[in-house]
């Protein structure tokens, strides 16, 4: 039974257990639909009254919601406010000034911890250095680091004068990095020689170099270099600066600089149905208000609580879980620099225990890897370590399925703790749909109801509702604080992928298939519609990969890309190829699919790897030339084609392509 029809027969419901319910912010159902009620008559009064007890403002807002430049909206926008602020500065003078805000915990098992008082000081401190070294209000910053604090200091100095971030994941190549430092026009580049995952030192310092090597960042004047690692890296006079360098002699004091409401807080580039990843900007205060806000719903936060999201910052997770969100709460976080099977896989159980984690947030890939490793290896068994600090587990970035979702409960979570299913995209900025710990039922791979004030629905191709029970497109009728702004410098794709004409311009498309249970109206997400496909939980663009296929001109003379169901990493990328000589076979074919793979490792980054590679001496098309893809999608998938093959040119290519490297 695939993972899709298990979820159709979920009927398990778990309510939600006392201890949960008991003082939660939002305290069962009555509560949860008290606040949707609210959200619905007074759209404005509600988000106002929020705004208004969630953020510091420096000048207070005087309007809410503007609409009149559909879709691109505006939220308190004559308001003034500085994110860092909102973070750190909030916290002096209160009993959070010298706990922990950060407890870091290196590769090698070494322990930091920093706290907010402290934190305060070392973000000022470089953001100080950022300013001495030209960076002003507005000019944009490219941020290519390891997850360490320092990675969190330089976004959060960033936002405190003003400068607009562009985290880029460490994973990602040089030519990704090129072109976002292009399209984003960014100043300074932040980054570290090395950085330490799973015992060994990785680039990142020459990947910079290359990437700027490539030519054109006429915007770029300096780059700034973390030591992680003692060992030297290339440095470019004129250019290059160490952290240590750029803090000597800067102090500790750094007014934050206000910024209005709508001030582009970061830049965070995302795979599209195009091959040119999309620059997916959000403003300063709307996102801002719900990090926090979905702190406190979401994961009912208190002020004694060890979060833990494992999130790398260079995905939306990171930001509004590591970066900003628990700050913004005033939480103790952790944060870990390394993988989770190293150095092995009971390292994530192991550092709960040790830190006496209370709320963890994680994705099903890593879950459904740490199962495995458990099944076959009783000593990386949750079991042998004592998770009982938990109260709360959470999980993001593709579908959980109930085995994982059921294991997860049971051996990590001691059938104690809620598990907040949380559905939301890099575009959203933070959480959309969720169950809330002290009130939703929960059922296994279901994320369940949206937060209050998010109007969520599924509609068909024209934005007509579609009843419960029957799938269709998850879209948001209405505008909230922390949606996208716009592309940065494509304001046309924005309007296009997002508010689609065909659906009457006003609905924001999510881009997912979805439907809700006839009889709780729990929504449940069946997976992406467009050409991305979702890998361990990172989207990636199909269109992207065979453009960077295709680029290999020498070789590759056409390629199509598709997903297929895999049991650990959700989706695998499959990748079907045309070489411009014969078609390889046995030893040899297998030798050019991994002269494959690493090209589209150094094109995009290693997570889009083809999984899969198959030769053809032609792809399935029609007489129109256009891909059957359907058809490759049943090929990847392994499954006997039932489809109509007649309108194909070429029907006995799909044998070909059908035949396993
Ligand atoms: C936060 C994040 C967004 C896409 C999204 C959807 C998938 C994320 C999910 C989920 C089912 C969940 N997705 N959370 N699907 N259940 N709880 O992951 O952002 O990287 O932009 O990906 O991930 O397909 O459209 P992002």
């Amino acid at each position: 039974m695939s993972n899709i029809e298990s979820v159709l027969v979920e009927n398990r419901v778990f309510p939600p257990p006392e201890a949960a319910t008991k003082g939660a912010r939002i305290s069962g159902m009555d509560a949860y639909n008290a606040l949707c009620d609210e959200a619905s008559k007074d759209p404005d009064g509600f988000w106002s009254r929020l705004a208004r007890e969630n953020i510091v403002w420096n000048k207070p807002f005087t309007k809410v919601l503007d609409e009149s430049n559909a879709p691109f909206y505006t939220w308190f926008d004559d308001g003034e406010l500085n994110a860092s602020a909102n973070c750190l500065d909030k916290h002096m003078g209160t009993a959070a000034e010298n706990k922990d805000a950060i407890i870091f915990e290196a590769d090698d098992g070494a322990v930091t911890r920093v706290t907010y008082k402290e934190l305060l000081g070392r973000v000022s401190q470089f953001a100080n250095a950022l300013k001495a070294q030209g960076v002003n209000k507005g000019d944009r910053v490219l941020i290519y680091m390891p997850m360490t604090v320092e990675g969190v200091i330089a976004m959060q100095a960033c936002a405190r004068i003003g400068a607009t971030h562009s985290v880029v994941f460490g994973g990602f190549s040089a030519k990704a990095l090129h072109e976002r430092i292009i399209d984003a026009g960014a100043v300074a580049v932040v980054t570290a020689n090395f950085q330490m995952r799973g015992g060994k030192e990785l680039p990142l310092k020459s990947i910079v170099d290359e990437g700027i090597a490539m030519g054109g960042c006429t915007t770029l004047k300096s780059v700034i270099v973390y030591m992680r690692t003692p060992t030297a890296c290339n440095m470019v006079a004129g250019r290059d600066t160490t952290f240590a360098e750029v803090l000597q002699g800067q102090s500790t004091d750094c007014k934050p600089e206000p910024v209005g409401a709508e001030h582009p807080l970061f830049i965070l580039y995302t795979s599209g149905s195009t091959g040119k990843p999309k620059g997916v900007q959000h403003s300063t205060g709307g996102y801002l208000l719900w990090a926090k806000l979905t702190m406190d719903w979401t994961f009912d936060i208190k002020p004694s609580d060890v979060f833990w999201c494992t999130a790398d910052i260079g995905w939306i997770t990171g930001h509004t879980y590591v970066a900003y969100g628990p700050l913004a709460a005033g939480c103790t976080q952790v944060i870990f620099e390394g993988v989770p099977t190293y150095p092995n896989a009971g390292r994530f159980w192991q550092m709960i225990e040790k830190h006496k984690v209370t709320v963890f947030y994680t994705a099903p890939t890593a879950i459904r890897s740490l199962i495995k490793a458990a099944e076959t290896d009783e000593k990386v068994h949750p079991k042998n370590w004592d998770l009982t600090s938990l109260r709360i587990l959470g999980s993001v970035g593709e579908p959980i399925n109930p085995e994982a979702w059921m294991w997860y409960h049971r051996h990590v979570g001691g059938e104690r703790c809620p598990i907040v299913d949380t559905f939301w995209q890099t575009e959203t900025g933070g959480h959309m749909i969720t169950p809330l710990p002290g009130a939703t039922p929960l059922v296994p791979g279901s994320c369940t109801l949206p937060l209050p004030g998010i109007m969520a629905a599924i509609v068909d191709e024209v934005g007509h509702d579609i009843p419960n029970g029957s799938g269709g497109m998850l879209v948001v009728k209405r505008p909230w604080p922390s949606m996208i702004r716009t592309i940065w410098g494509d304001p046309e794709r924005f309007k296009k992928s997002y508010f689609p004409e065909e659906m009457g311009g006003k609905l924001y498309l999510a881009g997912d298939g979805a439907v809700r249970s006839a009889d709780r109206g729990y929504f449940r997400i069946t997976g992406r519609i467009d050409d991305v496909l979702n890998v361990s939980g990172h989207r990636l663009g199909t269109m992207e990969i065979e453009s960077a296929l295709v680029s290999m001109t020498e070789l590759v003379a056409e390629a199509a890309v598709v997903g297929r169901p895999d049991d650990l990493t959700g989706e695998a990328v499959c990748a079907f190829v045309v070489l411009k000589r014969s078609r390889p076979v046995g030893d040899e074919a297998k030798q050019i699919a991994n002269v494959l793979r690493n090209w589209v490792a150094k094109e995009i980054g290693p997570i889009a790897k083809p999984k899969d590679i198959r030769f053809g001496d032609n792809l399935p098309k029609t007489r129109s030339g256009k891909i059957m893809r359907r058809l490759l999608r049943s090929i990847a998938k392994g499954e006997a084609i039932t489809q109509d093959t007649s309108t194909l040119e070429n029907p006995a290519i799909l044998e070909q392509l059908a035949e396993k490297l």
